[in-house]
This record gives C-alpha cells, sequence and structure tokens, in this order.
C-alpha cells in the first residue's frame, strides 16, 4: 500500500476513535504529515473519505506537484470550507488545539455562521501517529544525521583558536546545507568554556575560551530533522574534567543499552541520572534525558522524569542526551538518536565519543 494511503487509513482510524467528521490542520509539521507538501501558510481539511489542501497563489503550484495525489489542491475559498461541510454533512471538525492560535480558532468558528458545527480538540491525535516512523521516514532522518556527522567530522579538522563560537556554528551550518540539508533542523548550539554550563546557550561573537565546546546541532531531510551533541575539548582537559566527561558517557551508553520496546521512558531517564548523581553531580543534570525527533525537532515521546507509565514502543526515535552543567565552570552532553525496535534499539548516529582534545 502507498505511504500515504496507510497514512490515511490510520488517520481516519483515529478520527473514528474520537468522533470527528473532518479535521483541520494548518501547524506546518501536521500539515506536511496528512499532505506530503511543506506549506508554512497554508491549511489542510479532511474528511471520512475526502481530503484538500488549501494553497495561496505563492504556493499552489509547488502544491499541485508536491501534495499527495489524495488531496484535492485548491486555492482558499474554492471552495469554502461550510460549502465543503453543508455538502458532505460534516457536524463535527477536529483541530489542533495545541497549534491553532484562538483568533485562527475564533476565524474558524466564524465562518460558519448559522451552521451548526462542533469543533473538538484534537489532543495528541496527531502527534501520537507521528511517533511511529515508517521506513522512509527513518531514512530520511538517517540522511540529515549522515550529513550532520559529516559536519562534526570536518569542524574538528579545520577549527581554529582564533574562530567565534558565531563562525563556528556557522561552518557547521554552512558545511550541512552545502551536502544536502535543506537547513540547519534548529538554532546551532555552540558554547565554549563557561558558557559549555547552559545546556542551550547562544553562539557569543567571542573567541572559543579554552575548555568544554559542545555543539548541539542537525540536519534536515525531506522536511525531517536530526538531532546530534558531541563536547569537546579546546587544549587538554584536566583530571576533573575527563571525570565529568566521562560520567555522562557511561550514563549516555547505560541507558542506550536499555532502550527497548516495553520499556519504561522513566526508567531510561533513570538508568542515566543515577550514575550521573551517584558520582557527586547531584541535581546538575536539569533536563530529560530524551526526546522523539521527525518532522519537529522536539516530538512525542519523551524520555523524563515525568513521563509516568509511558512505554518505548517500536518504530520510536529517540535522543538519548544525558549532561552534566555547573554554572561558572563549564558543561557537557552527549546525544545520539536511536529506533526503537521489538528487540533493542538501532543506534542511528554514527559518530565517535571518546573525548576529543582539539
Ligand atoms: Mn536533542
Amino acid at each position: 500500500m502507498e505511504k500515504m494511503e496507510k497514512r490515511y487509513e490510520l488517520l481516519r482510524r483515529e478520527m473514528g476513535k474520537i468522533g470527528v467528521d473532518a479535521i483541520y490542520v494548518s501547524s506546518a509539521e501536521n500539515h506536511q504529515y496528512v499532505t506530503d507538501f511543506d506549506n508554512p501558510d497554508g491549511w489542510a481539511f479532511i474528511t471520512m473519505d475526502k481530503a484538500w489542501v488549501y494553497a495561496d497563489p505563492r504556493y499552489i503550484e509547488a502544491a499541485r506537484a508536491e501534495a499527495t495525489s489524495l488531496c484535492k489542491v485548491c486555492l482558499p475559498g474554492e471552495p469554502t470550507i461550510p460549502s465543503v461541510c453543508a455538502e458532505e454533512s460534516i457536524r463535527t471538525i477536529g483541530y489542533e488545539d495545541f497549534k491553532l492560535t484562538c483568533a485562527e480558532l475564533e476565524r474558524l468558528r466564524k465562518s460558519f455562521e448559522g451552521q451548526d458545527i462542533r469543533f473538538v480538540p484534537l489532543g495528541g491525535m496527531l502527534t501520537s501517529l507521528r511517533e511511529f516512523k515508517t521506513d522512509d521516514e527513518v531514512a530520511s532522518i538517517v540522511a540529515a544525521q549522515r550529513i550532520a556527522e559529516a559536519a562534526f567530522d570536518h569542524i574538528c579538522k579545520v577549527l581554529t583558536y582564533d574562530m567565534t563560537e558565531v563562525e563556528v556554528a556557522a561552518e557547521l551550518e554552512y558545511y550541512m546545507k552545502k551536502h544536502g540539508s535543506q537547513k540547519p533542523s534548529f538554532d546551532t548550539i555552540c558554547v565554549s568554556g563557561t558558557a559549555s554550563s547552559r545546556p542551550h546557550g547562544v553562539p557569543r561573537n567571542v573567541k572559543l575560551e579554552k575548555g568544554f565546546l559542545t555543539m548541539d546541532f542537525g540536519a534536515m531531510v525531506n522536511g525531517y530533522h536530526s538531532d546530534m551533541t558531541r563536547t569537546v575539548v579546546i587544549g587538554k582537559a584536566d583530571s576533573d574534567m575527563k571525570r565529568l566527561y566521562d560520567t555522562v558517557l557511561k550514563a549516555q551508553l547505560a541507558a542506550e543499552a536499555a532502550v527497548a520496546e516495553g520499556k519504561k521512558n522513566f526508567d531510561i531517564d533513570k538508568i542515566a541520572r543515577d550514575i550521573i548523581y551517584s558520582a557527586g553531580y547531584e541535581g546538575k543534570f536539569g533536563h530529560g534525558l530524551g526526546h522523539g525527533v521527525g518532522l519537529e525537532i522536539h516530538e512525542e515521546p519523551r524520555l523524563s522524569p515525568k513521563t509516568g507509565d509511558e512505554v518505548l514502543k517500536a518504530g520510536q526515535i529517540v535522543t538519548v542526551e544525558p549532561g552534566i552543567y555547573i554554572e561558572g565552570l563549564y558543561g557537557c552532553r552527549i546525544e545520539d538518536m536511536m529506533y526503537v525496535t521489538e528487540t533493542g534499539a538501532d543506534l542511528l548516529t554514527d559518530c565517535p565519543k571518546e573525548l576529543i582534545e582539539l
């Protein structure tokens, strides 16, 4: 069965479960998921047996070429959604309550003046479907990851002490784009020395400080993101830095070895957290261990202390990214992506993790 036919079958099964006749989808990532077309400024309307993708004149030609043939491509208002609903006897419409602004929902409601339509929040319906990656989705993510790894290899060769954090980030991004990435999968994190204690620090216009240099970055292929972090040392690592790095790596390897279908997300996080805390870094690992990656850089599922009884399921992709951050001193993080299978997990990242001194 074609990829999109299978996707629509699953989508309509979920629509039936929550009792909506149609869904209105306008967030970029869900729009791409349900139309196969990346339109930052359009929307899709999908009923139990029909689908429309609305693109304005800036995007309509691309929509005709790229959107799934399961959708009818049309200009806004041709036909209007209320007229579609009247024709198709649509009474309930699901909307993206996590994404749609209050103003957009209000505008949508008002367009139905006189029609009896009920609006139902979709909650996590689309994000839950998106957790499970098909082979072609995994292939796109891996292709993006291969580009990012090549960029890491490249930066280790060309990095010099007189570069600024911004320059290092720019070099990574330029290399990735030159080698097939649509764009950086998020704003590249590149923090050195004392700034490496900021998990999501913004690159500064200052020359690289001696000490840890953390680079967290990714490429994008077919709309799919990759995510990796490596921490290297500018100059030489002292024994405290080596101990900290080894602790992060040990926590990362132990958590990675435990990832498998049926394991509790909470427990995977705890494996890494316990190693870090018991090594004397209690409270220095402030974020969750990992997250899903796909059409969004951060998506479901999460590996964190807040995930309750949630368990990992085959087909999910998760990052494993423990870190230790000591304010005013330095920090370190190591991040890979894994694909969960029935028997364990495949490591999607192919990049060395021993401490590199540059
Ligand atoms: Mn990440």
